[in-house]
Formats: C-alpha cells, sequence, structure tokens
C-alpha cells in the first residue's frame, strides 16, 4: 500500500499546483494551531459563568435571554452541509440534530420552533461568530475543549453527542474496519481547518512516528471532492461526520471508517458567549428537558396527555402542569420545556429523526438508564 500512497501524494501535488493553491487550502506538515481559534479575539480576564446573583457580565450587559425575548428570533450558528446534524435542503430549510436544538431554545424561549434565523458557519467561522455576537447559539457539532472554554470566550452546554476522531479511506486502496492508525503512513490525509481534528491526527501520527502529510481545507465539500479525485488518500473528522458522508455519497459503499476505536474524545455540544449564565442555564435545561422527556416516554405525541395526566412529580413541574414549576424562576414561560417537545421531542425523537436514519446507533448516547452517558440532573 505504501507504493500507492507514495505515488498518490505526487499526483496530490500536481492537483495542488493546477488548482493554484487557492485561499482555502494550506498544507501542514507538524502540529498546527486551529485557525478559527487563533484569530478569535480573546475574552476579559476573569472568564467563567457568573453563577447566579454572581454579578457577572450578564447583570451589567443584559443576558442573550433578553436580548432574544426582544429580537423576536434566535439566531443560531449552524452547519449547512453535514447531512443528519445541519443541512439545508433543497427547499432551503435547515434540518438535523443540532438545527433541532436551535428550535428547542426557540420554542423554550420564544414558544416557536420556527422563530430561528440560521446562519450557516465553516468551522473556521464558528467561534468569531459567537464572540461578535451575530449568533446567540452555536449548535454546530462543536467539540468542547479546555482551550475553547477558557480562552475563546465560550461557555459550552451539555455534550448532546458523545463523539471520536476517526479516519475513512477506500477499500480498493486495502483499508478496512480493522486497519490501525499505522496504516495511513505515507499517506495523504485530509480535513477541515479551524477544527481539533487537525490537531488530534497530527499528535497521533506524531505519536506513533508516522510520516503523512496533513492537508487542510476550510470547507468540508473541497476535503471530500479531493478524497473522491485521488489527491486526498485519507479523510478524517468526528466519526458521526465520516459515517453521515458515506452514508449519502454515491460512492460511500467503497469507502471504510477506521480504527474501530476512534483517536480522541469529541464531546460535540452547544456553545455560547462566556458569562452570561441566565442563558446558560435556559440552553442547558432545554438539553435537559428533552433528555427527562425521554427517560419519561414523554414524547411529542403522547405530551398533551402528560399535561393532563403527568406520571409523577418531575414531570409534572417540566411541563408546566403543577404550581411548582421552576421555569419562571429561570426567565422562561412556565409551559417552556412542554413546547419543546409538542413541537421538535425528546432526545431520543430528535436522534431517531436524524441520526438513525444515518446508520448510527445510540452507543455512548444512549441513557444513563440503557448504558449510556446520557444523563440529566433532576428537575426539582
Ligand atoms: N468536532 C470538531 C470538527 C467539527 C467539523 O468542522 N467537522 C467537519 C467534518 S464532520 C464538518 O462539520 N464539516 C462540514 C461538512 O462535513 O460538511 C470540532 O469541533 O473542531
Amino acid at each position: 500500500m505504501g507504493k500507492k500512497l507514495t505515488l498518490l501524494t505526487a499526483v496530490f501535488a500536481l492537483v495542488v499546483a493546477a488548482c493554484g493553491g487557492g485561499a482555502e487550502e494550506t498544507t501542514t506538515t507538524t502540529a498546527a494551531p486551529e485557525p478559527g481559534e487563533t484569530t478569535t479575539t480573546a475574552p476579559a480576564p476573569g472568564g467563567g459563568d457568573a453563577g447566579a446573583g454572581g454579578g457577572g457580565a450578564e447583570q451589567a450587559g443584559g443576558s442573550l435571554l433578553d436580548t432574544v425575548i426582544a429580537r423576536g428570533t434566535l439566531n443560531c450558528g449552524v452547519n449547512e452541509t453535514l447531512a443528519g446534524f445541519g443541512f439545508k435542503d433543497e427547499t432551503g430549510q435547515f434540518v438535523g440534530f443540532d438545527v433541532d436544538l436551535c428550535r428547542a431554545v426557540a420554542a423554550a424561549v420564544l414558544g416557536d420552533a420556527d422563530a430561528v434565523k440560521f446562519e450557516p458557519l465553516t468551522a473556521a467561522a464558528r467561534f468569531e461568530a459567537v464572540n461578535s455576537g451575530l449568533i446567540d447559539l452555536l449548535s454546530r457539532n462543536t467539540t468542547w475543549t479546555q482551550s475553547r472554554d477558557t480562552d475563546l470566550g465560550l461557555d459550552f452546554g451539555p455534550t448532546t453527542y458523545y463523539d471520536g476522531q476517526q479516519l475513512m479511506a477506500k477499500k480498493a486502496d486495502g483499508f478496512t474496519a480493522d486497519s490501525p492508525l499505522t496504516d495511513i503512513a505515507g499517506a495523504v490525509v485530509c480535513t477541515n481547518a479551524g477544527t481539533t481534528t487537525e490537531k488530534n491526527i497530527t499528535e497521533a501520527s506524531a505519536a506513533l512516528g508516522l510520516d503523512i502529510t496533513l492537508q487542510t481545507f476550510e470547507d468540508f465539500n473541497i476535503v471530500m471532492e479531493n478524497f473522491k479525485s485521488g489527491a486526498c488518500d485519507v479523510v478524517t473528522t468526528d466519526g458521526s461526520g465520516l459515517v453521515s458522508r458515506k452514508a449519502t455519497d454515491p460512492a460511500g459503499d467503497e469507502w471504510v471508517i477506521f480504527p474501530s476505536v476512534p483517536i480522541s474524545k469529541e464531546p460535540l455540544g452547544p456553545a455560547w458567549k462566556q458569562n452570561d449564565s441566565v442563558w446558560g442555564d435556559v440552553v442547558r435545561w432545554t438539553v435537559y428537558a428533552m433528555i427527562i422527556a425521554e427517560e419519561k416516554g414523554i414524547t411529542s405525541a403522547n405530551v398533551d396527555q402528560m399535561v393532563a395526566n403527568p406520571p409523577d412529580g418531575e414531570a409534572a413541574r417540566l411541563l408546566g402542569a403543577s404550581e411548582d414549576e421552576i421555569q419562571t424562576k429561570m426567565g422562561l414561560p412556565a409551559d417552556a420545556f412542554y413546547q419543546v417537545i409538542k413541537q421538535v421531542g425528546n432526545y431520543g425523537e430528535v436522534f431517531d429523526r436524524h441520526l438513525t436514519p444515518l446508520g448510527l446507533n445510540r452507543g455512548l448516547n444512549a441513557l444513563w438508564s440503557d448504558g449510556g452517558l446520557l444523563y440529566a440532573p433532576p428537575a426539582r
């Protein structure tokens, strides 16, 4: 295989030369900073959630909750090219698992899941979009990392999809689902810029002493075009992203995802501008409400019966069906989470709607009671 990959490397150099090495393409052979991160303005010192009554930035400048209510629309940053997670369909509608989190927050805050203005973002542009105020919420297959949380002016919500980085190559090049990472020696490996992905693969291959050529592009569509043309031997990103690409491409059957154990942890979830604990509560509890609803078997189809006849006190509170509801304490209407479940669904419904059709199973993203990692604090 090594010989073939070497040959492809030479072909790739020609392709890049033919393309003129446009602004979207960079060559990386050593660990590089994530472009989206280095260009983002650092937050004011003393970051971190202010906490209730802590006199944080939201108290001085107002919370995004007030801004969104006053505007009547949620500005939400999403992917537009990742089927299953964030995708703009042929009718111009945004659909997907991450898109539905935007819709759920809009349902909670505004009572209308359709009151969302979607802002399609590349990986490299997403953090600046949060910091500049272009978006209120980022819901775009974004990994929660220490540097993003502490050094980029962001706060992260609960992980909505536990993922890990994998690689994808062509069966015709001898790769199988059991191929070890060492099989990429000599390969041109491609991914998109401004991601955890490019750093992970650089570190993982260096740790194994593998000689690879890493190419990064801003747009993952370009990554895939180069993979299909043979200019990239291997593509790498979140395992879910690879499954999505493989499932939706006519040539997908010729490709294989490996290694079976991911090379990194990629906890994906929502993010927003840091120091706004009021807004943070809203996003967090919207996610938790969707998880708790699944635990209790409350679905979009039966939520009206559940409101009329709550199965227990927690369900009654969460749906705003009892006087000790807590939603109004956080600045939301009492029926905020009823609206979320009615209009968008519980976590499992959203997963089944968008991710099950791609062939993704619940795995780590099962409820804790089913052996997974999804666990919400009690609504009391
Ligand atoms: N989770 C990683 C990677 C995020 C990312 O940008 N992934 C790529 C590959 S799944 C992507 O969304 N590309 C858009 C696409 O596939 O169209 C991160 O937060 O840095």
